[in-house]
């Protein structure tokens, strides 16, 4: 089934207008949202899932300004995806309004099952992401993690050292390897499994 462009939300003061009238359209599905620094992959990750071109994408970090929401009818679910974190161009008030905003939706959208945390499969988690990781935990929200661009690991080895370098510093956050994806959208390598876990949604997951 086609996947359908819902809704957008380009200033705080709109997060209210999602909880009033017909909700997203009269969507009531399930959703979670795609969170990750500037220029890892979210929008490209979102259109790779959905299969169909609905979210901009661009070489230039700091693409996605506002929080975008999708239908994924396959799957029953909703999408939000949001701008990215760690521009940095970006000046400090544009931080801070960025900052402003996801949080304002974070703690509004009580609705929200969870996010996916989108990581670089090269490296991290960077002292940003783990800032993120603290910030969704402080808030409840129960996240998915998952390594984006696996495809730039060209040989095992690299791969291996990796996911080993990866498993130890999430685990020193605790978060356990059950709860982590490597995909690429490129090559769609990981994205039959994601989509399996994405169709469970994140009761019971830490
Ligand atoms: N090699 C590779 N490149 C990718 C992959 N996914 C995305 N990219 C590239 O990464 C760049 C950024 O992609 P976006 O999807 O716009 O990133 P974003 O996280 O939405 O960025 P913001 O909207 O700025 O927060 C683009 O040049 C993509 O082509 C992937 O799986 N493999
Ligand atoms: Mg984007």
């Amino acid at each position: 089934m086609k996947p359908e462009y819902l809704l957008t939300l380009a200033a705080p003061s709109q997060i209210p207008d999602l909880f009033k009238g017909p909700f997203l359209k009269g969507h009531r599905e399930p959703r979670f949202a795609m969170v990750g620094r500037s220029n890892v992959g979210k929008s490209t990750l979102i259109n790779a899932l959905l299969g169909a071109p609905l979210a901009q994408v661009s070489k230039q970090p700091g693409k996605t300004r506002a929080i975008h929401f999708y239908l994924w009818k396959d799957i029953d679910r909703i999408v939000a995806d949001l701008p990215g974190y760690g521009y940095a161009r970006a000046s400090w008030t544009e931080r801070d309004r960025w900052e402003e905003f996801i949080r304002l939706y974070f703690e509004t959208d009580e609705n929200l099952q969870g996010v996916i945390l989108l990581l670089d499969a090269r490296h991290g988690p960077t002292p940003a992401d783990v800032d993120a990781i603290q910030f969704l935990r402080e808030r409840d929200v129960s996240m998915k993690v998952v390594f984006a661009k696996a495809d730039t690991l060209k040989t095992q080895s690299m791969r291996a050292q990796r996911k080993k370098a990866a498993a130890e510093a999430l685990g020193a956050l605790g978060i356990g390897g059950s709860s982590v994806f490597w995909v690429s959208s490129q090559t769609r390598v990981g994205l039959p499994e994601l989509v399996n876990e994405l169709k469970k949604g994140w009761e019971g997951v830490e």
